[in-house]
């Protein structure tokens, strides 16, 4: 499917160092860096387009633009995957409940999530790929493991045997309990009777009564989730690409039963590395469509918030800390915009080679957006002489900043 119009992308006459990532199957750091002259492969969950796009998912589309933008300050290309989950259960009960059709209003969401993308200046994808779209992968996926043997049905639904795939929790690392609890609180169905193992997931989901379905050697139905993210993967990025990313509520099952999937069928690992982005809440509770407690990018957009100003209050937090929303973290972010753009619009001002060389570090230190937005901040009060004497000694430290924060953070003042 048609992807949204990328930002300019400002050329930096200085490279960044080499990118540390946490990666969640290591618990630890990890240094990301492809060999020279290969593009560096990023796939990001996408959304399940009934409800776009409240700040939790910006915030975790905004990390993961970081690493993009810190890879190619590096000198890395970067091959961008992203899917859409356009057939699901959530959408379907969602289109049913509110009586639209549970396409358009995919196509609905879909289109606003871009048009909030693109004002967020997050970069696109260079492939975004629905589910539905995909199907022919996920047969010929299917067709595979079924082959390997780790396919069973029970009554029409296929599931996949984890007792097939050897390295099952290398991502995760969750004891055996905490996968239980999560599988069933997170789309699984650990009780349903004649199931081999209980976290064994639907990969194919047999027809059901006013649900759509399309034709397959198992029957009639439609693709199960964990498959999809796992055949789009593939097919796109190849066996082992760099980074399989999303919130911290994908950690399990999905990423797990993702590159449980990939395991089976290709004997080799999937991605690389495994990173997550904490859960923004709101009135206390995690942002989610299931409870209501959003705030919606446009709404906030419609009401004449800058996107920028957006985009830098979710960059006050670390991408891996859980935080809580507030309004007033928008108004902050709005007047902290406001004396960034009175200092660089002076053109001379407090030195800013070194700012730079900070920012590059700060992102490619785990994508440490706040240490990057506090060097700015640093600078814009030297600048304006907010403690003291205005320090105008560098003739030309706005030309100098403006590229980075633009290439590096995002933010065009
Ligand atoms: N379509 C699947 C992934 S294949 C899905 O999880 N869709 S979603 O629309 O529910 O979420 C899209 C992304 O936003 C996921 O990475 C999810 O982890 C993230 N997300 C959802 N809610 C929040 C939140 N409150 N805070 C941070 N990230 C969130
Ligand atoms: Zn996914």
């Amino acid at each position: 499917m048609r992807s949204w119009q990328a930002p300019d992308l400002p050329a930096l006459t200085v490279t960044g160092p080499s990118v540390v990532l946490h990666d969640t199957a290591r618990g630890d750091r990890t240094t990301l860096a492809p060999a020279a002259g290969e593009s560096a492969g990023l796939y990001v969950c996408g959304i399940t387009p009934y409800d776009a796009t409240h700040l939790g998912h910006a915030n975790t589309y905004i990390a993961f633009d970081l690493l993009n933008r810190a890879w190619r300050s590096a000198g890395h290309p970067v091959r961008y995957v992203q899917n859409v989950t356009d057939v699901d259960d959530p959408l379907l009960e969602r289109a049913e409940r509110v009586g639209v059709d549970w396409v358009e209003l995919a196509e609905r969401e879909t289109q606003l999530f871009r048009t909030d993308m693109e004002a967020l200046r997050v970069l696109p994808p260079d492939e975004y790929v629905g589910a539905v779209e995909s199907i022919p992968l996920v047969i010929e996926l299917l067709q595979r493991l079924d082959a390997a043997g780790a396919l069973y049905t029970v009554e029409s639904d296929v599931y996949f045997s984890v007792s097939a795939d050897p390295a099952f929790g290398r991502e995760s690392n969750y004891d055996r309990n905490t996968m239980l609890r999560l599988f069933g609180e997170r789309g699984g169905d650990p009780d349903r009777p004649g199931k081999k193992d209980p976290l064994d997931c639907v990969v194919w989901r047999g027809e059901r009564e006013g649900e759509p379905s399309w034709p397959s050697p198992f029957g009639p139905g439609r693709p199960g989730w964990h498959i999809e993210c796992a055949a789009i993967a593939l097919t796109h990025l190849g066996t082992t690409f760099d980074v399989q990313a999303g919130g911290s509520d994908l950690i399990f099952p999905h990423h797990e039963m993702c590159a449980g999937h990939v395991q089976v069928d290709t004997g080799e690992p999937f991605a690389r590395a495994y990173a997550h982005a904490g859960m923004v809440g709101y009135d206390g509770q995690k942002m989610s469509k299931s409870l209501g407690n959003l705030v919606f990018v446009s709404a906030l957009r419609n009401s004449d918030i800058d996107p920028m100003a957006i985009r830098l209050s979710l960059l006050r937090h670390h991408y891996r800390s859980d935080w809580e929303w507030t309004d007033d973290q928008l108004w902050a972010a709005l007047d902290t915009l406001a004396d960034w753009r009175r200092a660089l619009a002076l053109g001379a001002g407090a030195p800013a080679a070194p700012v730079v060389t900070e920012v590059l570090a700060a992102l490619a230190d785990d994508l440490d957006a706040p240490r990057a937005t506090a060097a700015i901040d640093a600078w814009v009060a030297a600048t304006l002489g907010t403690q003291g004497l205005a320090d105008t000694s560098d003739p030309h430290a706005a030309a100098t900043l403006l590229p980075v924060l633009d290439a590096a953070l995002g933010i065009k003042v």
